[in-house]
């Protein structure tokens, strides 16, 4: 069965939304596969965001990212990485709508809640940084 990561970041551990959020994606029909907080170290933050090493946002993201542990979940369900995105909304959380986590519950681009892989190939590469194949159940 198809999954994904959602990460629930350092504003989100901070604002006590982790409940929340797990109710929107219950209430999507998804089913939690995995679950634990983890610090994220350096060397982790520069491989999950490989893509945006040379961006100027990114040390003040690696940064943010490390401010408190993360809580790290394997999502699965049908179509589940586009519909997760879809829940959590664009990555500016000014931008989001209202109804869609970031718009509900984020304050900015950076301060945004959620992280959720960007495609299946992602999803399989961030279970891979973070999870053993023993902490994932299947339903
Ligand atoms: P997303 O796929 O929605 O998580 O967004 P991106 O991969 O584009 O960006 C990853 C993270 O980098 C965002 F969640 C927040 C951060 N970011 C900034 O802080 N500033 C920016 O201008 C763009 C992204």
């Amino acid at each position: 069965m198809e999954k994904t990561v959602v990460l629930v970041k350092p504003d989100g551990v901070n604002k006590r939304v982790i409940g929340k959020i797990m109710t929107y994606l219950e209430d999507a029909g998804f089913k939690l596969s995995a679950g634990k907080f983890i610090r994220l170290t350096d060397d982790i933050i520069d491989r999950w965001y490989a893509h945006h090493k040379d961006k100027s946002f990114f040390p003040d993201l690696k940064k943010f990212m490390m401010e408190t542990p993360v809580m790290a979940m394997v999502w699965e369900g049908e179509g589940v990485v586009a519909k997760v995105r879809e829940i959590c909304g664009p990555t500016d959380s000014l931008k989001a709508p209202k109804g869609t986590i970031r718009g509900d519950l984020g304050t900015d681009i950076q301060h945004n809640v959620v992280h959720a892989s960007e495609d299946e190939s992602n999803a399989k590469r961030e279970i891979g940084l973070l999870f053993s194949q023993e902490e994932i159940i299947s339903y």
